[in-house]
């Protein structure tokens, strides 16, 4: 068992937003779960398996909520701590066997794709205790063979959907950033989610500083092995970069495109701010250092932070810059977003790229800055698929 989230019942929605200040994000969801009577805001990973506990902040719906209810009798705050099971009806039956009280005899949907249950809490020392499963199948590993060794994708979502090809930012990898993303793009679509080269679940490929093509034709490779045609596509920062030229390159295989916090013109002084937190000597011992190590394995983390440092300081070389005449060559509906707080780019490399595409939307988002899991996922993901949507390919 392990913790899974804290949930907060709140007597005025504008308390979400305290906790929007307090742990500076935003909610990567909002839900109503209406077999429980209420609103949740969910603030964390985006729920990914093995990172840290979530909070989830509960709204009542109505009187009859039991969260009103609680609110009533004791005001609001701490209304339950929730565990993780793998196999709750078997957790069910140990804790009835040891004497605790379940609510209810068999688990019900509960918000986030969970079955759940609980425990009164007149049995738990006080505490309302909530088991939850998640209902979600675990992603398909796909190993692609690529220069000796080998790319990792997670391919998700009903097979005969259309194809969505998702990629990360650099650093970053599925599990760590695009994740949250795809639980709501695979209701719709076939999501093919590939790990960079050295990032995630991918090989090491130790031995030189990767270059963007060396990003494109892990793409490529992916393309080749699915036999993909017709792909949305998706990229977070580098992965929007590798995006770009992927469609550019290949537009049979990729019919639409969406890039967030992205740029492919830079200037040294933009390069100097991204490279500053990555050196290894301030780097050890910090939250982001053991992010590094769960992300890419403790034995390849730093290895893999010097290739980048390497790669992002000649991104202000002409050969890594695209060109308008290359951006004009994109000529798939594409959404261009970034963040208005972006601690990377300025907004006006989204507005250039914007106005060099000839079939673009841009999408300016107040308040946001770079990490993607800044992003309220389900608005952010349904905003994106409805771009695809109503876009035409011509
Ligand atoms: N934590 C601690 N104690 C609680 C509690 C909570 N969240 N909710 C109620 N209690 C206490 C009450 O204070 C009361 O104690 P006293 O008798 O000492 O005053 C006792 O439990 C019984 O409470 P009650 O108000 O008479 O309420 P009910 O018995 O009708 O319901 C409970 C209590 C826990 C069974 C009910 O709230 C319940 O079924 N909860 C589970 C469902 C739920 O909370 N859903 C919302 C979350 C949804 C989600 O996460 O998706």
């Amino acid at each position: 068992m392990t913790l899974d989230h804290l949930g907060i019942a709140l007597d005025h929605p504008d308390t979400a937003r305290l906790f929007e200040t307090l742990l500076k994000t935003n909610p990567y969801k909002h839900e109503v779960v209406e077999s429980q009577g209420v609103r949740t805001h969910f603030f964390g990973d985006g729920g990914t398996a093995g990172r840290a506990p979530k909070i989830e902040l509960l709204e009542a719906l109505g009187p009859d909520s039991s969260v009103a209810r609680f609110i009533e009798k004791r005001g609001p705050g701490l209304h339950h701590v929730a565990f993780e099971v793998t196999n709750i009806e078997a957790q069910m039956s140990r804790l009835a066997e040891a004497g605790f009280r379940l609510l209810s005899e068999s688990p019900s949907p509960g918000a986030d794709n969970k079955r759940i249950v609980f425990l009164h809490p007149k049995s738990t020392g006080g505490v309302l205790v909530e088991l939850c499963e998640s209902t979600r199948p675990a992603p398909l590993l796909i190993e692609i063979p690529f220069r000796g060794e080998h790319l990792a994708a997670f391919a998700s979502g009903p097979e005969h959907a259309p194809p969505l090809i998702v990629l990360h930012g650099a650093l970053g990898s599925t599990a760590l950033e695009t994740d949250r993303l795809i639980r709501h793009w695979e209701k719709y679509f076939r999501v093919f989610a590939l790990d960079f080269m050295g990032h995630g679940a991918s090989s090491a490929f130790e031995k030189t500083p990767p270059t963007w093509n060396d990003f494109t034709a892990n793409v490529e490779a992916l393309i080749d092995h699915v036999q993909l045609a017709d792909a949305a596509l998706f990229g977070f920062s580098m992965g929007g970069g590798v995006a770009l030229e992927v469609a550019r390159r290949h537009p049979n295989a990729i019919s639409r495109l969406a890039v967030h916090g992205v740029n492919v013109r830079w200037s040294e002084s933009e390069v100097a701010p991204m490279t500053s937190p990555m050196h290894l000597d301030d780097l050890e011992g910090t939250f982001w250092a053991r992010r590094l190590a769960e992300t890419h394995g403790q034995d390849r983390w730093r290895s893999l932070v010097r290739r980048m440092i390497a790669f992002t300081e000649r991104l202000p070389q002409s050969s890594n810059q695209m060109t308008e005449i290359a951006m004009s060559e994109i000529k798939q509906p594409t959404l261009v977003s970034i963040g208005d707080r972006d601690r990377y780019f300025d907004v006006r490399h989204a507005v250039h790229l914007w106005r060099h595409l000839p079939n673009a939307h841009l999408w300016v988002i107040p308040g946001l800055d770079h990490p993607i899991q800044h992003v309220d996922t389900e608005a952010f993901a349904a905003r994106v698929r409805g771009v695809w949507m109503s876009s035409s390919t011509g």
